[in-house]
């Protein structure tokens, strides 16, 4: 099985600068050559540039670096969906959130060109579905959900962005590990009903029941699935190196978990890791510890099941 790597240095949707240096401190932590000893066929295909940007306005004065990361969104889009197209697993490793609203689109192309809708499991501390207008921290690494799922209030939200080629569908939305929520956000989930799995359901039921549901719900649909791992998913103790860390997160094992049942499962087509911000870690270890849940999301096991629990 064959999985092209796309890097995505892009920081500028973040709230502090070092997400740049990510998709250097995944390679340093021994990505490709974690995966390939798993018996896949890894190509590295190095990072996605951006040329430099003039800066474009928009009407909420919060918003920074919008230019950049319509750049990025720009030149992801195509490149996801080529990767997409091109191997069983692609991995596009960031750089911070903002760069999945290229990657996402991309992938649902291609999903589309396939006549399979497209399934997104958001791992996250942040739902991330704040439009150009809504965000009050300006930060666009906060709106990728709202802008792939087509969430546009206005004419001006619509053009700042480039043109949604491909949208999927609200529904077929799952978070999981959500504990920071903003207003407009909470208005958003509420209005498009939305599947979130937010920390206390998670404590109530652990991470399998809404999981395994999730993914029948996939598999009855014959869907293409994607992941999207944001660092601030985990608990900030395992993993400090992000700049928007939340306390309460999902421990080693439910992480682990995770990604060894999206591994039985068979349905994984693609995955984003993002926000990891190496300035911000210790030794190394977020960056491993990454690596480490992607080789478990790979098919890394401790032993072999003599009969698979699920699949
Ligand atoms: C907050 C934080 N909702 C914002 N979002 C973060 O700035 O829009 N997303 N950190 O990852
Ligand atoms: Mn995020
Ligand atoms: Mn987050
Ligand atoms: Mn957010």
């Amino acid at each position: 099985r064959s999985c092209l790597i796309h890097g995505a240095p892009i920081e500028t949707g973040a709230s502090q600068r070092g997400c740049l240096m990510g998709p250097a401190s995944l390679r340093t932590a021994r990505l490709i050559e974690t995966l390939a000893s798993l018996g896949w066929a890894v190509e590295d295909r190095g990072d996605v540039q951006i040329a430099p940007q003039a800066p474009m306005a928009f009407g909420n004065p919060a918003v920074h670096n919008l230019a950049e990361t319509h750049a990025w969104i720009a030149a992801l889009e195509p490149v996801a969906y080529a990767a997409a197209r091109d191997s069983d697993l692609p991995i596009f490793i960031g750089g911070d959130h903002s760069m999945s609203a290229g990657t996402v689109p991309g992938v649902a192309r291609r999903a589309a060109e396939e006549g399979r809708p497209l399934f997104v499991l958001w791992l996250d501390a942040h739902p991330d579905l704040h439009t150009l207008e809504s965000t009050e921290s300006g930060n666009l690494h906060g709106t990728p959900v709202a802008y792939f799922t087509g969430q546009f209030s206005s004419e001006a939200e619509l053009a700042a962005y480039p043109p949604l080629k491909t949208a999927v569908a609200p529904e077929n939305m799952c978070f999981m590990g959500i504990r920071s929520v903003d207003a407009a956000e909470r208005a958003r989930i509420s209005d498009l009903g939305m599947e979130v799995h937010d920390m206390r359901a998670i404590d109530e039921t652990g991470v399998l029941v809404p999981l395994r549901a999730f993914l029948e719900r996939v598999r009855a649909a014959n869907g293409r699935l994607h992941v999207s791992f944001d660092v601030d998913f985990l608990e900030p103790g395992i993993a400090p190196a992000v700049g928007t860390t939340v306390p309460g997160g999902a421990t080693f094992r439910e992480a682990h978990l995770i990604m060894e049942t999206l591994c039985d499962s068979g349905l994984v087509g693609s995955l984003d890791l993002v926000e990891l911000n190496p300035f911000l870690d210790e030794r190394g270890r977020t960056a491993k510890l990454l690596c480490d849940l992607t080789a478990s999301l790979f098919g890394r096991r401790v032993l072999d099941r003599m009969t698979r629990s699920f699949g």
